[in-house]
């Protein structure tokens, strides 16, 4: 396969300013007409390529004439013409039914959908399949009226009328250029929930939510949450809505989260679909996440969209630190704060140390499926974050406003982002643009020294780069970081002359000192505030030090990150100790967090954020090397102590709060979280008459967080029980998918020594598919990415179970293969014994007839 390169990026040979496209709707042949308006663009001779994929060509027409000098390859239709200015015709079968690969025009369950970015539409005729190709579309959808009584395009409906048959057609018309990943057709029977909008200038907005039958009622919190962000986009970045209607449809099959498609958005109804009895908590803050990042979309990435796909970045990071911090203001910020850092160190971390490395702008791809990531997505953010910690609120909305100016309605790039930040904030960012090129996860090291003679105090700041799988060279960047100083009597330290108590280093050079006079007496450091940085921090921590910022620092992340360094510190200095030494050093560490736990001075949802152990995908990323099965039985040991410690606490914690009717509300779900979270522990600290507890809860419970929690914490446990509770489970919500998955993940997720066994039969399940990715990702994700024991077992078996599904997926749905078997390409830090265990896995799927682009890229590049 062809590796294509940032620096190749060429102007398109043609441009296509009009495209009017008609779909005849059926299940194994779906006709396309696709009527382009073409363009030359400059002086040039070449011929028009158009991109095109599992295409049945019927014929071609310039200016009306059918020709016939064309060339077709697998992926590409070549047409030679004199003329500068035509009109390009082109009919084309699809076939939607076998479209397994759910991207292009697929059937989702009897409805029709499509999904085109990245390179989809390819899949739906010949065309200029690229970003930076910008068009006005009219779509003309005709189907059977009674199975597809919905026929949905981009833009306002303009038209429609019946035709022989009981078919019937509709004409949508999208007045705003765009590029073809931006399309969509929805075809099908749904409920649709509708409502209004009236945008801050007065003008009204039809809301359209689509759902599968019967579902209505499970789409309000759906339609809330994109009310509550129009609202906050137009309060915070003074960005209003565009169109007259807004629709949303949720479908059961499909790749990702959702998409932003112009006026139509496509989503997994697992981010739509929500009421008590079937969603979490959980579900309920994604749902309003995703709604918020797909509209979000609408301005930065639709609007502004990128120039090609290396830019990614562009729309992405800057949606998700919008998202981010639309959450924020929705809730907890704190809580939200740590979500994102638990991402971060959790995935992208280990993404940046394993051979996927790459810049959140990469430079080399061959399927760009791949480069859907939490580097490009997450650490994408950070580094708009970034932008936002050193320019200020009122500079970076300052530079925002100067992008809509430069950049609308056109496809730009990364820098073109960046200068626009940069003018209008008369500000250098010439070094700060490194964070776009370089890749890789940079340590910052702290240290410093007091002199008590002098009173002064001074510290050192050294940013540290190692080289990456893609990358050796590395060079400096500019790297906020956020600190305080606190006293021995967990005072602030006045900083500077205001009365500034958080200062805000600009490390740009390697190495960076500051000194601070008149202080009385060694400070202790509260450093990285707020996570100001997508960097790993190193400063000598005394355990005391870090009790100390846990209860006295300013700043929450880092009260929250001391606790964390905390646990991680005793878990990792657990290996090579006695019994004894164990004990006496757990319970050293776990006394600290007493004062947590009756402290009144942090909210109740900070609370059970500290009180919860890093998890051992964070531990992991902590490591140079890992020994698997030691990390994962030091984290019970310290998990059990700490249960143990504060059984009564605990039950306290438990019986506290007042049951209320479920809400998704605040306080309500802050309660809930640490109710569970002191449930796990009560089961864990093996008292017996938790099992009761576990059964009234399981029997009482008026909402899906809290069942669930039972079955969780009934799994940590190691209970009985848990088999139980799970059969009823299953036999309550067996025709919910949605509701089924978590019990497929909660399955795949046990420890236990037939695991494999447990996990075949549940691939027998009635409800179980290959074909729906969120069953797949529910059952096989799940256990490749969390199930430590099983999927890491020393004989091999868990390796080669993934790598046999993987090997199925690839015909069935490669995109999804990519990201599962992401575990299986981070060998870097396992044993020897596993690493070859992990890469003779991978060479034998590498081995496999028709091995996708998307499987092939990730393979090739992570064996040695
Ligand atoms: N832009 C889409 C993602 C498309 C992924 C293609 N493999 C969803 C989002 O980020 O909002
Ligand atoms: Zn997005």
């Amino acid at each position: 396969p062809e590796i294509k390169k940032r620096s190749d990026y060429q102007q398109p040979d043609f441009l296509i300013n009009h495209v009017d496209l008609e779909f005849t709707l059926a299940e194994t042949s779906t006709k396309v007409i696709c009527v382009s308006q073409v363009t030359r663009n400059g002086l040039h001779n070449r011929p028009l390529i158009l991109d095109g994929e599992g295409i049945e060509l019927l014929s071609v027409h310039i200016n009306g004439i059918e020709v016939s000098n064309y060339q077709q390859t697998e992926n590409s239709l070549t047409i030679d013409t004199d003329s500068n200015e035509f009109e390009l015709r082109i009919v084309n079968i699809i076939n939607p039914k076998d479209n397994s690969s759910l991207e292009g025009l697929y059937l989702s369950a009897g409805a029709y959908c499509t999904q085109c970015e990245a390179e989809g539409f390819r899949k739906i005729t010949y065309f200029l399949d690229r970003p930076d190709v910008l068009a006005k579309y009219d779509v003309t959808i005709i189907a059977d009226k009674k199975n597809f009584p919905f026929l949905l395009s981009n833009g306002n409906k303009v038209d429609s009328g019946e035709l022989p048959d009981s078919m019937h057609w509709v004409k949508w018309s999208d007045p705003f250029n765009k590029p073809c990943y931006l399309f969509a057709l929805v075809a099908g029977d749904f409920d649709l929930l509708e409502d209004q909008f009236v945008t801050q200038s007065g003008r009204t907005i039809a809301l359209e939510l689509f759902v599968d039958k019967g579902m209505l009622s499970r789409g309000q919190h759906a339609l809330d949450s994109l009310k509550k962000a129009m609202r906050w986009d137009e309060t915070e970045f003074g960005l209003e809505y565009d169109l007259d209607i807004y629709m949303i449809v949720a479908v059961d099959f499909f790749n990702m989260g959702a998409m932003e498609n112009k006026g139509l958005n496509v989503f997994n109804s697992k981010f739509v679909l929500a009421d008590a009895q079937t969603a979490t908590d959980e579900d309920y803050f994604n749902i309003e996440a995703v709604i918020a990042h797909e509209y979000f979309h609408n301005w930065t990435g639709n609007r502004v969209t990128c120039r090609d796909w290396f830019q990614l970045s562009l729309k992405e990071g800057l949606t998700v630190f919008r998202d981010q911090q639309f959450s924020a203001d929705m809730s907890s910020p704190i809580v939200n704060r740590i979500q994102n850092v638990r991402i971060i160190r959790e995935r992208q971390f280990a993404e940046d140390a394993s051979t996927m490395s790459h810049p959140i702008r990469p430079d080399e791809v061959i399927e760009m499926n791949n480069f859907y990531t939490v580097t490009v997505y997450d650490k994408g953010a950070e580094v708009i974050r970034m932008l936002f910690t050193l320019l200020g609120k009122t500079g970076f909305l300052a530079g925002i406003k100067l992008y809509f100016k430069r950049f609308d309605g056109q496809a730009v790039t990364c820098d073109d982002f960046v200068q626009a930040m940069q003018d209008a904030n008369d500000k250098d960012l010439s070094q700060f643009r490194r964070w776009y090129s370089q890749s890789g996860t940079p340590k910052v090291v702290v240290t410093d020294s007091y002199d008590p003679s002098a009173k002064t105090y001074q510290i050192t700041f050294e940013q540290q780069h190692s080289a990456t799988f893609d990358q050796n060279e590395k060079q400096d960047l500019v790297i906020p970081i956020q600190f305080s100083l606190l006293n021995d009597k967990l005072e602030l330290i006045k900083l500077g002359d205001a009365k500034q108590q958080q200062k805000m280093l600009e490390l740009h050079d390697s190495k960076q000192s500051l000194e601070f006079k008149n202080i009385d007496s060694k400070p202790i450091p509260s450093l990285l505030h707020g996570f100001s940085a997508p960097v790993k921090l190193d400063y000598p921590y005394s355990q005391q030090q870090l009790g100390n910022v846990m209860l006295g620092s300013p700043d929450e992340f880092a009260r929250w990150d001391a606790g964390q360094k905390l646990f991680s510190d005793c878990i990792h200095d657990l290996a090579g100790k006695t019994q004894q030494q164990q004990k006496d050093s757990i319970n050293q560490t776990v006394a600290m967090f007493e004062p947590i736990i009756e402290a009144t001075d942090i909210s109740l949802a900070l609370k059970a954020e500290i009180l919860t152990l890093p998890s051992f995908e964070t531990l992991f990323q902590q490591m140079d090397t890992v020994d698997i099965d030691g990390l994962n039985q030091s984290r019970k040991l310290l998990f059990k102590a700490l249960a143990q410690k504060f059984q009564n606490n605990w039950l306290t914690q438990y019986s506290k709060f007042e049951k209320q009717p479920y809400a998704y509300q605040a306080n309500q779900v802050e309660q809930r979280k640490m109710r569970n979270l002191a449930l796990k522990y009560l089961t864990l600290s093996g008292q017996h008459d938790v099992e009761q507890l576990l059964i009234e809860q399981f029997n009482g419970a008026d909402n899906m967080t809290d069942s669930l929690a039972v079955l969780g914490a009934a799994q940590l446990g190691d209970l009985d029980l848990f088999e139980k509770l799970m059969l009823l489970f299953e036999q309550k919500w067996h025709n919910d998918p949605l509701v089924l998955d978590k019990w497929f993940a909660l399955h795949a997720n046990t420890e236990r020594p037939d695991i494999l066994a447990r996990i075949s039969m549940l691939m027998g399940h009635s409800q179980f598919t290959i074909n729906n990715p969120n069953r797949v990702r529910a059952l096989i994700g799940t256990f490749s990415f969390f199930n430590v024991s099983g999927f890491h077992n020393i004989d091999g078996s868990g390796y080669k179970f993934v790598a046999d599904y993987l090997i199925k997926l690839n015909e069935v749905n490669p995109q999804i293969a990519a990201r599962i078997i992401t575990p299986l390409i981070q060998w870097q830090k396992v044993d020897k014994v596993r690493q070859q265990l992990m890469q003779h896995q991978l060479m034998r799927i590498g081995d496999t007839k028709g091995l996708s682009n998307d499987l092939f890229e990730k393979i090739s590049k992570s064996l040695p």
